[in-house]
């Protein structure tokens, strides 16, 4: 069960290179807008410091950490629903995601062109969230002109959408409101079965130039945008945090430091996407290999047992869990025992953020 983020934005605003970035690939990433033709899907590793506390500790021979898959598509600009651009056409590779990142550019680079001549970050963030308002109109009068035919044949409704709720949606759409906003009494996979883009977690990524790390009008200005709407606002100095993503990790300290930096930026990103999508890790360092696992918030020893392999889950007998401040305060899951820190829990235990786990099973 991975978790998976589709990123938008328009042309030239950084996706192919924040996507780089999070999946360590390297993708083209040109000057010219549409560089991006065929959407590219990508794994990305979850940065995670706590690996290397652990990994101090148990002194494994392999680090596996949890991973994120992301999807980069081609800009979308205005009108892209009645077909200018690219973008539209592949909207539909991004409607199974978990949650959308939508990256607007405020860095100034007269190299790289901007589709309206000039940046404006709060008009940029309207003009992409108009079209995936449009694209989700277009699929939900689809539905509505369908479920119209199949009541008048005498079919009866079937969906977990009624048809009432189906013309309230559209009206929202209409009135230039996302799905989110009309808090539907349905879990996150039914809304994800049903693929409206405007109805999955959303935060955006601001791409600022590393001059504007302390602030800039641009940046301020999405700010506002995002605290007027309730939407998470991350600042990211997407092509400085590639470059510095390549370095061996002292010289990426030091290349980070030289901007004020203390950590990556990316790992911001990351843990905005985790708390979005109500996510937690957990650990397992059991024999040469210590690996980090991501589960939804409430997840049980069953579910993560499941992750780990069905003949886990199917032989689950108990587990050994401890939170990582008391494993790391007494060397391992041995101390943590010896200090009656570690408890000793079923398949219905409920694990939280950060815990070591070792599961027996037969
Ligand atoms: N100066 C500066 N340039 C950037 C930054 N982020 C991306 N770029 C440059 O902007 C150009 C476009 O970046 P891409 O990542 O290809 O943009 P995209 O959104 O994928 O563009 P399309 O695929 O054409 O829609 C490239 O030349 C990047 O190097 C940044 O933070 N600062
Ligand atoms: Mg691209």
């Amino acid at each position: 069960m991975g978790f998976c983020a589709g990123i938008v934005g328009l042309p030239n605003a950084g996706k192919s290179t924040l996507f780089n970035l999070i999946a360590g690939t390297h993708i083209p990433c040109e000057s010219y807008p549409f560089c991006t033709i065929d959407p590219n899907i990508g794994i990305a590793s979850v940065p995670d410091e706590n690996l290397k506390i652990i990994a101090d500790i148990v002194k494994p021979e392999k680090i596996t950490p949890t991973t994120l898959e992301v999807i980069d598509i081609a800009g979308l600009v205005k009108n892209a629903h009645k077909g200018e651009g690219l973008g539209n056409q592949f909207l539909g590779h991004i409607r199974s995601v978990d949650m959308i990142i939508h990256i607007v550019r405020c860095f100034k680079d007269p190299n790289v062109a901007h589709v309206y001549g000039e940046i404006n970050p709060a008009s940029d963030m309207e003009t992409v969230l108009t079209e995936l308002i449009m694209a989700d109109l277009e699929i939900i009068e689809k539905r509505i002109n369908s479920m119209e035919k199949e009541l008048k044949v005498g079919k009866k409704e079937t969906s977990d959408l009624s048809l009432d709720l189906l013309v309230s949606l559209k009206d929202m759409l209409s009135k230039g409101k996302p799905i989110r906003d009309a808090n539907l009494a349905l879990n996150p996979s039914q809304m994800k079965a049903h693929g409206f883009l405007t109805a999955k977690p959303y935060l955006v990524v601001a791409n600022i130039d590393e001059e504007a790390l302390s602030g800039s009008d641009y940046l301020k200005a999405i700010q506002q945008w995002g605290d007027k709407k309730n939407i998470t606002v991350v600042p990211l100095c997407v092509k400085f945090e590639l470059e510095a993503s390549e370095l061996s990790p002292e010289e990426r300290h030091d290349f980070l430091a030289s901007i004020g930096l203390s950590s990556s930026g990316t790992q911001n990103l990351i843990k905005a996407c985790y708390d979005l999508l109500d996510l937690i890790t957990f650990y397992t360092p059991v024999g040469k290999e210590l690996r980090a696992w991501t589960l939804k918030k409430g997840g049980t020893l069953h579910d993560a047992a499941g992750l780990i392999h069905t003949d886990i889950q199917e032989g689950f007998v108990k587990a050994d869990v401890a939170c990582l401040d008391d494993f790391v305060k007494h060397k391992g899951m041995h101390g943590a025992k010896e200090a009656g820190k570690v408890l000793v829990e079923g398949k219905e235990f409920a694990l939280r953020d950060k815990d070591v786990v070792v599961i027996h099973f037969r």
